[in-house]
């Protein structure tokens, strides 16, 4: 196994009592930060170590912490973004249901670093259980003088709320976010304004995702630098990647970035391969916001480079231009999948989610799922085909917040590397509706 930064010590023994916690070096990075360290200096550290968003985007940590505003007599905020809700991820919730302090420390390094006085941890609402463990967590650390006035004698106050999540795929968009935390519906606002700029209350706000946060700790206590030599390239650091799907071992597993995806989907350490002697049909690295990666293309790139488990290999060479790892939720397909099936399936999840503001989305979600459903019930024409493919083109690039996108990249990439899938269910309908049929290409 490579090396661990933030679930090292799970599994050894139930690390959700502080004490626990404690023994194996917790809260030493709130010490060292609050302690010895000054705020610019922990957001250089974080800018060194090369740490990028966790959530889906992997927008550089650092560089959207300098962005933060500090203007005159407004408060700052941080936000934990823990709206886990992306298809076939569920890392988050698994560092939140085992080592919730590892969140917390983060939480406490992060917010001092930032000048904020109050920070939010905002909980996919469906994961009471998680918000229970928190809370209890939470109250632990202030018991402790971890959380609170004056925390360690070091003069910083910080008060730590969790709030339940609205109960929508959307409320995990950044701003639709901090609408649903104003005690609104969750729209998505329109960037910019940035939140680092109006964000909470149109005050400078960092939204940050569970295992972004949780990385800061480890940043502290080793430094920045170490941190960087961690990875591969602008890769820097482990990952948290839950796999699901057709595969022997699904669960969620921490990973250093550039491990090769053959090697994570093989390896006997992590997926174990693919499920009762099957073969692979296909992939999606990055949750189901990302292009599915046919069999022949998860070897190698498009450019003939080793396919790695990074931000910059996981493009299938398509239109879409997104860091492609997504939030981790690395989903696998077998040879008895149907991808039309499927595709349609994910759709029909993005159009039910729009919170139905831009056109484009709300309309270009409904009408791929229509065509899709009618293909996959044996209505399809061939001319649908490209019909959807210009309906996802005319999505990307012309939404408010990155659902659309979302929504268009499956349709594309499924069609430009299934296609003959697609034909085959509009040529043989009463096969391809014939239950338990699948495509099988010769
Ligand atoms: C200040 C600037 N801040 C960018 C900040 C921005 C945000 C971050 C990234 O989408 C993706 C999406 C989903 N000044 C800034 C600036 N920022 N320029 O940087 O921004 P952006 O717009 O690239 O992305 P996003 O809105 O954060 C997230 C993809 O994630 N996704 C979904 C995952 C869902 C989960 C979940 O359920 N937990 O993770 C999966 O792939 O499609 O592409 O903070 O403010 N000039
Ligand atoms: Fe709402 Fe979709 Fe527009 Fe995002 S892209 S704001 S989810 S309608």
């Amino acid at each position: 196994m490579g090396i661990k930064i933030l679930t090292e010590h799970i599994g050894k023994e139930d690390l959700k009592p502080i004490d626990a916690y404690m023994k194996y070096g917790g809260y030493t990075a709130v010490k060292k930060a609050l302690t010895s360290m000054s705020p610019d200096a922990i957001v250089e550290e974080v800018k060194k170590s090369g740490l990028r968003g966790r959530g889906g985007a992997g927008f550089p940590t650092g560089m959207k912490w300098s962005f933060l505003a500090k203007p005159e007599g407004k408060p700052r905020y941080l936000v934990c973004n823990a709206d886990e809700s992306e298809p076939g991820t569920f890392k988050d919730r698994y560092l939140m249901m085992h080592s919730p302090h590892t969140l917390i420390e983060g939480m406490i390094v992060s917010s001092f670093a930032l000048g904020a006085n109050t920070s939010y941890i905002y909980v996919r609402g469906e994961m009471m259980f998680v918000i229970r463990i928190l809370e209890k967590a939470i109250a632990e650390a202030y018991a402790k003088g971890l959380l609170g006035k004056n925390i360690l004698g070091s003069g910083y106050n910080l008060d730590l709320y969790v709030h339940p999540g609205g109960g929508a795929y959307i409320c995990g968009e950044e701003t639709a976010l901090l609408e649903s935390l104003e005690g609104k519906r969750g729209n998505p606002r329109n960037k910019p304004p940035f939140p680092a700029v109006s964000g909470l209350y149109a005050c400078p706000t960092v939204v940050n995702n569970v295992e972004s946060i949780a990385a800061t700790s480890w940043i502290i206590n080793n430094g920045g630098d170490e941190y960087a030599k961690i990875g591969i390239g602008k890769s820097t650091g482990t990952k948290l990647i839950s796999a699901c799907g057709n595969i022997n071992n699904p669960g969620v597993y921490e990973i250093e970035l550039g491990l090769s995806v053959e090697e994570f989907l093989y390896s006997d350490q992590y997926c174990g391969g693919i499920a009762n002697g099957k073969k692979l049909k296909a992939l999606v690295a990055g949750g189901s916001s990302v292009p599915i990666l046919p069999a022949n293309l998860i070897t190698k790139t498009a450019n003939g480079e080793s396919r790695l488990m990074s931000y910059e290999s996981l493009s299938d060479g398509g239109f879409a231009t997104g860091t492609m790892l997504g939030s981790g939720g690395f989903i696998v397909f077998d040879e008895d999948q149907c991808i039309v099936r499927n595709t349609w399936n994910f759709t029909r999840f993005y159009h039910h989610e729009s919170c139905g503001q831009c056109s484009p989305c709300r309309e270009g979600t409904g009408w791929m799922e229509k065509v899709l459903h009618r293909i996959e019930h044996g209505h399809g024409h061939m001319h649908d085909i490209d019909l959807l493919v210009d309906v996802a083109k005319k999505i990307e690039g012309n939404t408010i917040c990155p659902l659309g996108d979302a929504a268009a990249w499956p349709v594309g990439s499924a069609i430009r590397h299934f296609r003959d899938e697609f034909e085959w269910h509009i040529k043989n309908p009463s096969e391809a509706t014939r239950k338990g049929a699948v495509y099988r290409k010769e």
